[in-house]
C-alpha cells in the first residue's frame, strides 16, 4: 500500500528537440520517482492519444502544456492523499478517470507519466532495482536474462526524411552471449557501415532521428544488402554471428490500398512476397510491420510465408493494445509483439499484453520511441517483464545510450546472459 502526496510535472525536451512530459510522483513515506516519457514519429493509428498543445506559435503546435497541465491539475487533485494497494489499482484508477477507449481525454503523454513515475516511486519506497520492482509489481519473478538488443544500423522512411522506404534496419548481434559482446560486436558493425556510407556515398557519418545511417540508398534491397556487408566487412559471418531485422513500417507506404516499397506499387499478395524474398536472400531473422495496420485480411498470409524464418512483429498493426493483440492471436496474423508501452498508456495494460503474447508462444521485443529522453526505465522494464529482445535505436545517441548503458550496469550487477533468440513455430 502506498500513499500519494504529491504528483508534480513539467515540460521538457526530446531527442528531437520537441516537448514531452517529464513527471515526479511523492508517496507519503517520501520517497519519489520522476520519469520522462517518450513520443513516436511514425505512429499507428489505434495508439492512445498523445495531446499536443496545437499552438502553432510555440514549437509548430508540439507543446505538451495541457499535458502537463492535466497531471498537476486533474489527475493530481483526484489521486493526491489517496492509496493504492497496487500498480494496477492505481492505473485501473487512472483508466477509470480518464473514461475512454484511448485515453483521450486525460490524455496517454500524461496518464503514462503519472503511472510510470508511481512505479520508480515505489521501487525507491522498497530499495529496489526499477526491474526488480517492476517484475514484482505484476507478479512476476525477474527471467535471470537480459533483452537481446536490436539495433539500429540503417534508418529510412519517417525517421529519415524518406529516402528509402523501409524504416529500419538492424543489426542482431546473435551469437554474443552477453550484453558487453552485444555492444563491442554492433560496434564494429557500425563503423564498417559508417567507412561504406563515406566511401560509397561521399557522406560524413551524418545520422538520423535514432542514431542510424542513413544514405540515398536506391532500394530496401540495397540497404539490406549495405547491412550484410557491414557485418562482412567487420569480420563477421551474417546469419551466424550477426544477423539483421528489419522494421518495413509499411503502413507508412500503403496508400489507398496499394503498397509503394519502391520499384512498381504492389497489392498485399505482391508486399507478402517482397517482404518474403528478403526473408530468403539474406540473413533477416525478424520483419516489423511487414503488411500495414489494417491489412488484417492478408496478415495470416505474411505469418504463414515467413513460418520458421523470421518473427513476424506487430508494431503499428498492433499498438501494444490487448484487444488487437487478441485478434492477432485468434486469426494467427503475427508471432511476435512490439510492446512500447506509451502506445497503451499505463503500465497494467502494457503488462496484459505481454502475458496475452507469451501465452500465445510470440516472442517480445521491448521496444523505445525515435523521440526519446534521457531516461533509462525502458531499460529496466525490458529486463523485468522478459523481453526477448530490446529495440532502442542506434549506439551513437546518448537517449539511446542511456538505455545500453543501463542494460550493462544491470548485466554488471546480475551477470545474467542474453535471452536466446527464440524459436517460434
Ligand atoms: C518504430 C518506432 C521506433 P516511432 O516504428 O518501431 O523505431 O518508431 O517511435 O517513430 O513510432
Ligand atoms: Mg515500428
Amino acid at each position: 500500500m502506498a500513499t500519494i502526496t504529491a504528483l508534480r510535472a513539467m515540460e521538457i525536451l526530446d531527442s528531437r528537440g520537441r516537448p514531452t512530459v517529464q513527471s515526479t510522483c511523492t508517496l507519503a513515506s517520501g520517497a519519489s520517482g520522476t520519469v520522462q516519457v517518450p513520443s513516436g514519429a511514425s505512429t499507428g493509428a489505434a495508439e492512445a492519444l498523445e495531446l499536443r498543445d496545437g499552438d502553432p506559435r510555440r514549437y509548430g503546435g508540439l507543446g505538451v502544456r495541457k499535458a502537463v497541465g492535466h497531471v498537476a491539475g486533474e489527475l493530481r487533485f483526484a489521486l493526491a492523499g489517496q492509496s493504492f494497494n497496487s500498480q494496477e489499482d492505481l492505473d485501473r484508477r487512472l483508466i477509470a478517470l480518464d473514461g475512454t477507449a484511448n485515453k483521450s481525454r486525460l490524455v496517454a503523454n500524461a496518464v503514462l507519466a503519472v503511472s510510470l513515475s508511481y512505479a520508480r516511486a515505489c521501487a525507491a519506497e522498497a530499495g529496489v532495482p526499477l526491474y526488480r520492482h517492476l517484475a514484482a509489481a505484476f507478479g512476476m519473478e525477474v527471467p535471470q536474462r537480459l533483452p537481446r538488443p536490436t539495433i539500429n544500423l540503417f534508418s529510412g522512411g519517417k525517421h529519415a526524411g524518406g529516402q528509402v522506404s523501409i524504416q529500419d534496419v538492424l543489426v542482431v548481434p546473435l551469437a554474443a552471449r552477453t550484453m558487453d559482446e552485444a555492444m563491442a560486436t554492433t560496434y564494429a558493425v557500425f563503423q564498417a557501415a559508417a567507412k561504406q556510407t563515406k566511401d560509397r556515398f561521399g557522406m560524413r557519418t551524418l545520422v538520423a532521428d535514432e542514431g542510424g545511417l542513413a544514405p540515398d540508398f536506391d532500394s530496401p534491397e540495397a540497404m539490406i544488402a549495405a547491412g550484410v556487408e557491414a557485418i562482412t566487412g567487420a569480420g563477421f559471418t551474417p546469419g551466424v554471428d550477426v544477423a539483421l531485422a528489419v522494421d518495413v513500417a509499411s503502413s507508412h507506404f500503403f496508400i489507398e490500398g496499394t503498397y509503394h516499397p519502391g520499384g512498381a506499387p504492389v497489392d498485399a499478395e505482391g508486399m507478402v512476397e517482397r517482404v518474403a524474398s528478403w526473408a530468403s536472400a539474406y540473413p533477416v531473422i525478424s520483419i516489423e510491420d511487414g503488411l500495414a495496420e489494417d491489412d488484417w485480411a492478408h496478415w495470416p498470409m505474411l505469418r504463414e510465408r515467413l513460418q520458421g524464418k523470421t518473427l513476424v512483429l506487430g508494431d503499428d498493426f498492433l499498438t501494444t493494445n490487448p484487444e488487437r493483440i487478441r485478434r492477432a492471436i485468434r486469426e494467427r496474423c503475427a508471432n511476435a509483439l512490439l510492446l512500447k508501452v506509451n502506445q497503451i498508456g499505463t503500465l497494467t495494460e502494457a503488462a496484459e499484453a505481454n502475458t496475452l503474447a507469451r501465452a500465445a508462444g510470440w516472442a517480445v521485443t521491448v521496444s523505445a520511441r525515435s523521440g526519446e529522453t534521457e531516461d533509462d526505465w525502458l531499460a529496466d522494464l525490458a529486463v523485468a517483464w522478459g523481453g526477448d529482445q530490446i529495440k532502442i535505436g542506434s549506439i551513437t545517441r546518448s537517449e539511446r545510450l542511456a538505455k545500453y548503458n543501463r542494460l550493462l550496469e544491470i548485466e554488471a550487477e546480475t551477470g545474467w546472459p542474453l535471452a536466446p533468440w527464440p524459436t517460434l513455430t
